[in-house]
């Protein structure tokens, strides 16, 4: 967008002079931030106004994505990003002497997600933007979004984030579109004069969901859509009826309740646990979310709910927003009369549900009583539409007993979330090709017999303009000055880039912004954490939330066999090598939080010991977020993606360490294997078991880990080191590892991520990968090769798949 400069300037000045009562030159870092979202805002408030109209005047078809986690990171830069100002804007800021980045650097993070889910919705709402696709986010304007991560003392300490302290400069509240949301009570049914029943509900607790609106700004078009945040109010903040019928404590009930509900993001282990806060979530911001569409839609197309399902589409971010179904149809069957049938139809026509995981433990399944006390009409619509799907099960598969109680929504005195939103979508997708064949052949195999016409892939994507554009401004610039600006909006440029990869001139241009980006990591790390790292050495780079199926711990008993072998062999020839991770972990889960300390205590041991003269440096970085995660991808070498074969449904930092030239090391899992497919298998190190071989072995279950420690000397010695005092002073600290690899602990299988088992092909991978560092032209070669072949991974692609085969959306070009 053009912009005049010196209009720019002279609306800055006055805004920090409005804001902060301050001339320019005095203004705080914070107070300069303040008064440039303001002028930013203002450009991007014209343009979301103008869009909104035009959705409005022309009736186009929007959709709605339900998620519970939107992590958007921070907003400023992308919003100057995708409305072209970015030369503009540093080019005024470097007249009046302000530093950019730490202005950036002063916004708050927001992390209203936990990971990859959260993560993949933000990049979803850029693509929707950048490709002008009427779009809505809906989710929860938590107060508190995923814990800040301390590390003390090598173990991980939570410290609440309170991302709202200095204001939210960029939400607008709505106050006027809030609605009612109700829980708990009892329901009465009242015969109606034509023998018809309605449903009333009765002595419930309510609270005000009030709607915040963010911005999305689209890429170099006029479009900006809205993410819309819930929070929640109490009704009447001192219920007087109450207190006078001396019922206070309902009064404060219903306080409280608002209170509560939209305080804090639950932090994901992929365990789910069954809490009745989360529950309320859930149903909370679907429930404003369907009223608030059905208002609107009442108020656009009058009753015609014929036509709802191509004015609206309803994407479910993994079973979380799973009841949409079910409220969906007490809105238009309860509130609008219509007959449960054609609601039913109208229903499916407008959901759809993305499963993002198969780990069993992440199922989400409801206790009937916590479900029906708490919903309870919600409730009764379950059970009407088990009863329905059980008995068409019957009549047209002549199903079982045995097959009914697998597939039913109900069974055991549980409500399956994930069989509700099969049942009541017209479209089920995985986010990578191998996982939806793992959905379709072994987890949801019988839902695919029954509906193999709703199961499709959708492989996921990640967005240009934040994870290079933005996150890697200098090779963004070389690839501009190389083939042109296309790949903001068209990835597949990049593909362009091949025939450099033998161009001399090139190769050093990439491989000094790399090594360039390598030295500001490590002046950050010294900056931050007084760490001292070798922008020389090989950055080796694993950052994504802390699971044993992600295997950090195969990385980090690496690391170790590495050094006992340096130990053995002082001169031994490996590259200088910083490994570097970054994760949280859910704050109950007791083994990830072992293997965080497990970490800092291998680096404790490597980073002091000077006889290794510093061949190998282990690094921690502390609360690993979107924010973190710009500065680490653009200077990694390698990208560690090491999940046991079949748990990691996708990935999608694999795709944005590929997109900033950096080497995959990875397993034949999730999106790897497209990758892999896209650069070909000289150009990444692969290992491992393959899904088909972990899946085999699961069913077999004759492994037994002990063969592996005999047999291979390496293993063994890194194991003994977990138990002989080497990491701690206390030998038994690190026990519960050594004893889950070798022996299984409590119940569980024996080394069930098959990390003993994958060893010695990692590590045979990690020799490649030393051995081709030498060759240091054959490895820019490699890198540059992963950024060109990394079109296929844009969200733009996926985005643009979902429009088409889910969602029937189509764009709407916004004029000024
Ligand atoms: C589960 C639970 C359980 C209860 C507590 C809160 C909570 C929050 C989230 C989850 C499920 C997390 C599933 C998830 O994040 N899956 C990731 O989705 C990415 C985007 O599709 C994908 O790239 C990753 O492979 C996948 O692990």
């Amino acid at each position: 967008m053009k912009i005049d400069k010196e209009v720019f300037k002279t609306q800055l000045i006055e805004n920090v002079k409005t804001l902060s009562r301050k001339k320019i030159e005095n203004a705080t870092p914070e107070q300069l931030y303040e008064a440039l979202v303001f002028t930013i805002r203002d450009y991007v408030t014209d343009k979301w106004l103008r869009t909104h109209e035009v959705y409005d005047s022309t009736g186009a078809k929007v959709v709605c994505y339900l998620s519970m986690e939107f992590l958007m990171g921070r907003f400023l830069g992308n919003a100057i990003l995708n409305m072209t100002m970015t030369d503009e804007v540093q080019e005024v800021l470097k007249e009046l002497n302000i530093d950019y980045n730490q202005l950036e650097e002063t916004e708050h993070d927001p992390g209203l997600g936990n990971g990859g889910l959260g993560r993949l919705a933000a990049c979803f709402l850029d693509s929707l933007s950048t490709l002008e696709l009427p779009a809505y986010g809906c989710g929860i304007r938590y107060h508190y979004g995923i814990f800040e991560q301390k590390i003390e003392n090598g173990y991980q300490v939570e410290k609440p984030d309170n991302w709202l302290e200095n204001g939210d400069m960029w939400g607008v509240k709505r106050p006027e579109y809030s609605v009612e949301v109700k829980f708990g009570g009892n329901v009465r049914a009242v015969r109606q004069p034509d023998g018809q029943y309605n449903f009333v509900q009765e002595n419930y607790q309510s609270v005000i969901a009030v709607p915040y609106d963010y911005p999305v700004v689209g890429y170099n078009n006029n479009t900006v859509n809205t993410l819309r945040l819930w929070d929640a109010e109490a009704k009447n903040k001192f219920d007087l009826k109450s207190f006078n019928e001396g019922n206070y404590s309902k009064a404060v009930e219903e306080e409280n309740l608002a209170k509560t509900l939209t305080e804090v993001l639950y932090p994901a282990d992929e365990h789910y646990a069954g809490k009745e806060l989360r529950l309320r979530q859930q149903y909370f911001f679907v429930s404003a979310t369907l009223q608030r569409v059905i208002n609107k839609f009442k108020d656009m197309y009058g009753d015609n709910f014929d036509i709802l399902p191509d004015k609206y589409a309803f994407q479910l971010n993994d079973t979380h927003p799973s009841i949409a179904v079910a409220e969906l149809m007490r809105i238009l069957v309860d509130e609008n009369s219509l007959p449960w049938d054609k609601a039913w139809e109208i229903t499916k026509k407008c959901c759809a549900y993305t499963n993002h995981t198969i780990m069993s433990e992440a199922l989400e399944k409801w206790p009937i009583e916590l479900f029906s006390r708490l919903l309870p009409r919600i409730y009764m619509i379950v059970e009407e539409i088990n009863k329905r799907f059980c008995e068409y099960l019957i009549n047209k598969y002549n199903a079982g007993p045995e097959k009914i109680r697998k597939m039913a929504v109900i069974a055991d005195g549980q409500i399956r979330m994930a069989f509700l939103a099969i049942v009541g979508s017209h479209s089920v997708n995985g986010v990578a090709a191998l996982h939806t064949e793992i959905l379709k052949n072994q987890e949801l195999k019988d839902f695919y017999e029954v509906f193999p016409e709703r199961f499709n892939n959708k492989t996921n994507g990640i967005t240009q303009r934040r994870w290079l554009g933005h996150a890697n401004p200098r090779l963004a610039k070389l690839i501009t000055d190389t083939i042109g600006d296309k790949w903001y909006t068209d990835l597949t440029e990049l593909k362009k880039l091949m025939p450099y990869a033998k161009d001399k001139d090139f190769i050093k241009k990439f491989m000094d912004i790399k090594q360039k980006n390598k030295e500001e990591l490590s002046d950050y790390f010294k900056a931050t954490m007084g760490i001292e790292i070798d922008p020389n050495s090989i950055y080796d780079i694993q950052v994504k939330r802390l699971h044993e199926y992600k295997r950090q711990l195969l990385n980090i008993l690496h690391v170790l066999s590495l050094y006992n072998k340096l130990k053995v062999n002082p001169g031994l020839d490996i590259t200088p090598r910083t490994f570097i991770f970054g994760a949280k972990s859910a704050a109950g889960y007791r083994r990830a939080k072992l293997i965080i300390k497990l970490i800092n205590s291998v680096a404790d041991l490597v980073n002091n010991d000077e006889s290794i003269e510093g061949k190998l440096k282990v690094v921690f970085a502390e609360n690993y977020r979107v924010s973190l995660a710009e500065k680490l991808i653009p200077a990694a070498d390698i990208s560690e993606q090491i999940s046991t074969a079949s748990k990691e449904a996708s990935g999608t930092g694999n795709m944005k360490f590929m997109l900033n030239g950096a080497l995959t090391m990875g397993t034949l899992d999730g999106a790897n294997v497209e990758i892999l497919e896209e650069v070909g298998k000289d150009n990444i190190f692969i290992f491992g078991m393959t899904a088909d071989e972990v899946i085999a072995e699961y069913a077999a279950n004759n492994y037994n880990p002990w063969d592996i420690y005999n047999m291979n000397s390496d293993v063994r010695g890194v194991l003994n080191m977990l138990i002989n005092g080497t990491l701690d002073e206390n030998p038994e600290l690190f026990r519960e590892i050594y004893d889950s690899l070798l022996n299984g602990y409590n119940g569980s299988r024996p080394d069930e991520y098959f990390v003993l088992k994958d060893f010695a092909s990692y590590a045979q991978a990690q020799e490649r990968a030393d051995k081709l560092y030498k060759d240091k032209e054959k490895w820019a070669q490699c890198a540059i090769i992963n950024t060109a072949c990394s079109g296929k991974f844009s969200s733009d692609r996926t985005i643009k798949e979902y429009a088409e085969e889910i969602w029937n959306l189509k764009p709407v070009h916004i004029d000024m």
